[in-house]
């Protein structure tokens, strides 16, 4: 397995619609397993292709609380078929967002469709903290961060602290 770089705000690639997988192959499950063995390093509970530059339709998540087993989670193409009408806020992170946190209103309950590791469709009903989790990440496919949810004053400033930490490698 491989460690992958994490690209962060603000980034070009991050902004970009990822390509559907044709085929869950030997180097999909291989991406997959990198992108696993790096969302835990980080830490984190989810990371999509393009957070690392790999501009196609995976995701790996685990929703699992620390004092749970762990419960990865292998998506190629995963779409939204149905999402509630009611909505739950959470305060949600972002990989390529460090050190920034803020609530989004999402969809409480989504049921998503997806290739699994064995080129297999699949649907999981989710709700809950797996439910946030795949929505952020599917969005991450459609070029979309979780600060394109708040006001623009807040965006520009998350942003604007992103660069100044990039410009000196400093913490937020
Ligand atoms: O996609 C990402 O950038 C990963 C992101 C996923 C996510 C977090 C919160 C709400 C929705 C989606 C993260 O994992 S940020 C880090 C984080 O939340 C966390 C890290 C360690 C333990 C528990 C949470
Ligand atoms: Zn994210």
């Amino acid at each position: 397995m491989a460690l992958l770089p994490i690209l962060t705000a603000p980034d070009p690639r991050l902004t970009k619609k990822a390509l559907p997988v044709e085929t869950v192959d030997v180097s999909i499950r291989k991406l997959m397993d990198d992108m696993l063995e790096t969302m835990y390093l980080a830490p984190g509970i989810g990371l999509a292709a393009p957070q690392v530059g790999v501009l196609k339709r995976v995701i790996v998540l685990d929703p699992a609380r620390e004092d749970e087993a762990p419960r990865p989670l292998r998506l190629a193409n995963p779409e939204i078929i149905w999402s509630s009408e009611d909505t739950k806020p959470y305060e949600e992170g972002c990989l390529s967002v460090p050190e920034q946190y803020d609530t989004v209103v999402r969809p409480d309950r989504v049921r998503v469709r997806y290739l699994d590791p064995d080129n297999e469709i699949r649907e999981i009903d989710a709700d809950g903290l797996l439910a946030v989790i795949l929505q952020h990440e599917i969005d991450h496919l459609d070029g979309i961060l979780f600060v394109d949810y708040l006001s623009s004053l807040k965006r520009n400033m998350m942003l604007r602290k992103l660069r100044k930490m990039k410009r000196t490698g400093a913490e937020a």
